[in-house]
């Protein structure tokens, strides 16, 4: 069998990226918007953005903190021994604000009201202070889940709103147990989001010059590059294409730099098989999963793929989900149908192919779909993630929604390391959020949830905890 060389290239949009930040793409179709936290700072991410590089400069990203624009305002049960009622104690309190204010009663004499600014707040505050009716006034500040990391790109990454990640950290952050291969560019194993992260061959010493687990690859530490057969694998791709991939998976969160990997804890191996021009040879992906699967990555992530079949590509993909490993790879980026236009490995057996949504819960105009063929929709528009020399950018594509699934699936076999690649794979689709846009287009017709399917697992498991013990109370 011959191998075309520009058969496999990588599914990353190569369009302008200050235009990629000025906003969402595609018409909100009835899905949850996201876009708030993309739209508030995309004048100031165009402003940090070097356009020959297409780089953000990390340095002119300020955190913006977030002053309350809500007080909580306790009335007084009664004043001067006189108890009002509740018409008379309102209309006291309103007369003192503007005329359009939302008073939102929570209990008996505790109101949250809601001010068009932080400054308004604070000045009513001050003043609501000194009525005599009024027992106490506080901000009404904004409660996080416990886990939310101090990255300083945390709140740009619009994804982590989509997948509620937070809420599914405070579930699992993943686990250094959990091994996820990036068989793509390569990765910047020095990035400062990444370093901690990377997975390492325990059983090879470094620069020695002999292999010494006798894998047949001399000086593995980070991983392989199948194109020049060394261990040089830091991505040479304009972007880094693979450490941007790498980044979306598992940059290193609370750490203050950077932004947040979907699966904050985990171990990202690094193989290379695309060139700088984002293109590789299928045999050379092969070798790559083949590594994978040989040196214990529970998942592999390809963020690629070409239009001729390859029987050495799904058998290695079949026996990746043999040895237990879960390959997702990316639908493709021509905005066609994966029935009729077909595109591999999205379309080979065994495989968790990944649509992309944007921060309207739309499907990225550029994305592949199938109802058959294409599992799921992700986050894959604006995506801020590593980029090599410890630099930070906005990329889209195909390529960036698929490091979201394998991210997810970082965290549920982390949770639940028995489950089988088709049990991980149904349990994502099942409790994916379906949405408009993805209805007919996508298998699951729904877009990706981590806290959802860690939930759901969640409880699935205490039911089997339960059982047993019913069981013996019944028999006492
Ligand atoms: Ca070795
Ligand atoms: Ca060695
Ligand atoms: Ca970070």
């Amino acid at each position: 069998m011959s191998f075309n060389r520009t058969q496999i290239s990588s599914f990353l949009l190569t369009f302008g990226l200050a235009s990629v930040l000025a906003g969402c793409n595609g018409n909100n179709t009835g899905g949850t918007d996201f876009c708030g936290t993309v739209a508030q700072f995309s004048k100031q991410l165009n402003e940090a953005i070097v356009p020959s590089t297409g780089v953000i400069n990390s340095s002119a990203l300020q955190v913006q903190s977030e002053r309350p624009t809500k007080l909580l305002v306790r009335l007084k049960k009664e004043q001067n021994g006189v108890v009002s009622s509740r018409a008379v104690k309102e209309k006291n309190l309103t007369q003192q604000l503007p005329n359009s204010i939302e008073l939102e009663l929570i209990t008996e004499d505790l109101y949250s009201i809601r001010f068009e600014n932080a400054d308004d707040a604070e000045r009513y505050a001050a003043d609501l202070k000194l009525n005599p009716a009024v027992k106490l006034v506080e901000a009404d500040s904004k409660v996080y889940a416990t886990f939310t990391p101090n990255d300083v790109m945390f709140s740009r990454q619009w994804q982590h709103q989509a997948l509620q990640s937070s809420a599914a950290w405070d579930i699992t952050q993943g686990s250094e147990n959990i091994t996820v291969a990036v068989v793509d560019t390569g990765i910047d194993y020095n990035h400062e989001d990444l370093s901690a992260n990377m997975w390492k061959n325990s059983k090879e010493i470094p620069n020695n010059g002999i292999d010494d687990d006798g894998n047949g690859f001399i000086d593995d530490v980070y991983g392989w590059n199948f194109i020049n057969n060394s261990n040089q694998v830091i991505s040479d791709d304009q972007y880094g294409h693979g450490t941007h991939v790498a980044g979306i998976i598992g940059a290193v969160a609370n750490n203050s730099v950077g932004g947040a990997g979907v699966s904050p804890k985990v171990r990202l191996m690094a193989l290379k098989f695309l060139d700088s021009t984002g293109s590789g040879d299928t045999s050379n992906a092969v070798k790559g999963i083949y590594y994978a699967i040989k040196q214990g990555a529970k998942v592999i992530n390809a963020s690629w793929g070409g239009t001729d079949p390859s029987d050495a590509l799904q058998q290695a993909i079949n026996d990746a989900r043999a040895a237990g490993v879960l390959v997702v790879v990316a639908a493709g980026n021509d905005g066609a149908n994966n029935d009729t236009t077909a595109s591999y490995p999205a379309n080979n057996d065994n495989v968790f192919s990944v649509a992309s949504t944007n921060c309207s819960d739309s499907m990225s105009s550029f994305s592949n779909y199938s109802a058959t063929k294409v599992h799921i929709g992700a986050p894959g528009e604006q995506i801020i993630s590593t980029i090599i020399n410890n630099q930070y950018g906005s990329l889209s594509g195909t390529s960036m929604a698929t490091p979201m699934v394998s991210g997810v699936a970082a965290l549920v076999l982390a949770a639940h390391p028995g489950l089988t690649p088709a049990q991980v794979q149904a349990q994502i689709m099942a409790n994916s959020d379906v949405i408009p846009a993805l209805q007919g287009k996508v298998a699951s017709n729904g877009r990706l949830n981590a806290y959802k399917v860690l939930k759901a697992l969640a409880q699935a498991a205490n039911v089997m905890v339960l059982t047993p013990f019913r069981f013996l109370l019944a028999s006492l």
